[in-house]
């Protein structure tokens, strides 16, 4: 049986659902496990647990509580990649539709591309990306022959021109496992990033956000939990030391709350965590959205 995610009702069907504000949905999926350790599957179940040892309120008066939370369960296991795009772009599809926010709960970075052609095909416009993360995602081939895993998903969605690369906005990257070429891909599509370094300094923080403000209304943030230092959240496939604290990244995603259309959380790896603290936090990543929304 699934435990529904904190201060959220399950449900087994969204479409007959009135009066929305966000749905949760799980998706155990990994692509890539080759030479990284498998853990992103359990996920969804590890985050809902996690969720459910806190009471979702913080000191302000707003919190989850205030709002009308579904929580879908997850895709189903097993499917292919192309059968977990056509499950997770149906339900995205129909959340979006209904003025709702999915919040979704990965899986491996790899499902960003089901989620991207879930807005694309709403009745929302998808104005901006905000891919906060370690890394790029902007290799053609990761390992080689693969065109789609954690680390070739933001390339592919460029590809298929669901967005614009001067609609990407990257907040976080750090670390030394980046490919020349996707470095190059970033410089030549005049990319805007906000390193881990900048996030640190209040005014480049601030400008960045504006400018994402200013010029768009409605946010897709997908939010690769190893944009953290291993010390904040050790369960991740793919650890990169060098990287925002929690607080940062809970200042960063309150300042966007309010434009946030679609939010999703992936790359934790519950084999790899310590105490479940990586789980906890992205647990309350999610309490913390509404506590601003
Ligand atoms: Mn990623």
């Amino acid at each position: 049986m699934t435990e529904e995610f904190c201060g959220t009702f399950l449900v087994e069907e969204i479409e007959s659902a009135i009066d929305v504000d966000a749905v949760i949905i799980g998706v155990p999926f990994e692509n890539t496990i080759e030479f990284y350790t498998e853990g992103s599957v359990l996920a969804p179940k590890s985050i809902r647990k996690s969720s459910q040892f806190y009471s979702g309120q913080g000191l302000l008066e707003q919190s989850i509580h205030q709002f009308n939370v579904l929580d879908f369960g997850d895709i189903d296991q097993d499917l292919t990649y192309a059968e977990m795009q056509n499950q997770l772009s149906t339900r995205v599809k129909t959340i979006i539709n209904k003025k709702a926010i999915p919040i979704i709960l990965g899986g491996d970075h790899s499902i960003a591309l089901g989620t991207t052609k879930g807005f694309a095909i709403s009745n929302q416009k998808l104005d901006a990306i905000v891919w906060i993360d370690a890394h790029l995602d902007l290799m053609n081939e990761f390992p080689k022959g693969n065109k789609h895993s954690r680390a070739t998903v933001l390339k592919r969605i460029i590809d298929q021109k669901l967005i614009l690369p001067e609609n990407v906005y990257f907040i976080g990257p750090h670390g030394h496992n980046l490919g020349w070429e996707e470095v190059e891909f970033v410089k030549q599509n005049k990319m805007k990033i906000l390193s881990a370094s900048d996030v640190k300094d209040d005014s480049k923080r601030n400008n960045f956000i504006e400018e994402i403000l200013g010029k768009h209304k409605n946010l897709y943030v997908s939010l690769d939990i190893d944009v953290l230092d291993p010390a904040f959240a050790p369960g991740v496939s793919v650890p990169e030391p060098g990287g925002i604290s929690t607080r940062e990244l809970f200042e960063i995603t309150t300042k966007l709350a309010k434009k946030i259309r679609c939010l999703e959380v992936v790359e934790v790896n519950p084999q790899l965590d310590v105490n479940n603290i990586t789980s906890k936090t992205a647990a309350n990543v999610i309490f913390k959205l509404f506590d601003a929304l």
